[in-house]
């Protein structure tokens, strides 16, 4: 069998884990050491109970494992380069890598530095954690797989085929810069405004918000228009990437966003990986950004008191 390395125990490492066991050897590393007990919660409510591998970076490298086929790196966006230094080591340097990041932050940086296979993965599953054993998997979505230079595609095949077998519908694409960037921008508009105003994703529709989800969009499309990025949707410039933005609110309305869910947390925010790359292409490019560079000082102010 082989082996599949799961780098962060957070709710999609253990989404992951739990749905590829059954098919690879997995083991999930973090900081600690998770139970060897862990529960999956279906989106139809059944509870599956698995017996999962779980080390600690330390315990990994110490044990010189036989190297794995894969290793997916499920942190948050701002810690993945350090956990995959964390645990380099034990890796040979061809060993292919998947990130599961939000944002475009850690993927441009990974692609550039590591030396094998660099494949990105964007997806639309839901889950969050009930404690050290338990992860929910709220609903179902899919997911894709490429690589930002397109040079891996039979490997993106291969995995998005393993991911479909265990369950989490999967497809190799060949635009996943596009992917990337098109929910990077679903993002910058909601997470920010949640997380700041303490509000669910569906309140943005009110007066008090939707005048600034509209000022986000249209820094937002000016900039993907610059990079070569158009909306999914098929349609054109402001009014597409809105359309799409108040389509996402509209289906999770009831949603804490991951970004509420840190602050509330006072865990550190993926503002450096969602806002910061919007702000660096918009001065690449000579454009304003006041709304993204507000956003992202009244997030920095928040996590100060952190
Ligand atoms: O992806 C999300 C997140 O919470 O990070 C959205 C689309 C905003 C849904 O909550």
């Amino acid at each position: 069998m082989t082996t599949h390395w799961i780098l962060g125990p957070g709710a999609i490492g253990r989404l992951l884990a739990h749905s590829l066991a059954p098919l690879v050897d997995v083991a999930v590393i973090g900081r600690l050491a998770l139970p060897s007990r862990q529960v999956l919660t279906t989106p139809e409510g059944d509870v599956r109970v698995q017996h999962l591998t779980s080390l600690t970076a330390e315990q990994l490298v110490a044990d010189t494992p036989a190297p794995p086929a894969f290793v997916h790196i499920t942190t948050k966006a701002m810690a993945a380069e350090a956990a995959l230094s964390s645990i380099a080591s034990a890796l040979p340097p061809s060993t292919p890598l998947v990130l599961w990041q939000n944002g475009f932050y850690a993927q441009p940086r990974i692609t550039q530095t590591w030396p094998g296979p660099v494949l990105c993965a964007t997806t639309t599953q839901g889950a969050y954690l009930t404690g050290d054993d338990g992860v929910v998997h709220a609903g179902r979505g899919p997911t894709f797989v490429g690589d930002l230079d397109n040079q891996h595609a039979g490997l993106a095949a291969s995995l998005a085929v393993l991911l479909s077998e265990a369950g989490l519908t999967a497809s190799e694409v060949n635009d996943i810069r596009s992917r990337l960037w098109q929910k990077l921008a679903v993002n910058a508009a909601i997470n920010p405004l949640v997380a700041l105003h303490g509000v669910r994703n569906g309140e943005l529709r009110g007066d008090a918000y939707s005048g600034r989800v509209v000022a986000v969009v249209r820094e937002v499309a000016a900039i993907l228009a610059k990079e070569g990025v158009v909306p999914p949707n098929g349609g054109e410039g402001e009014a597409a990437w809105l359309e799409l933005v108040w389509q996402v609110v509209e289906n999770t309305a009831n949603n804490k966003a991951s970004m509420l869910q840190d602050v509330e947390a006072k865990r550190l925010t993926e503002r450096g990986a969602i806002l910061g790359p919007l702000i660096e292409r918009a001065e690449r490019h000579g454009l304003r950004c006041e709304v993204l560079k507000g956003l992202d000082r009244e997030l920095a102010q928040v996590e100060v008191g952190f």
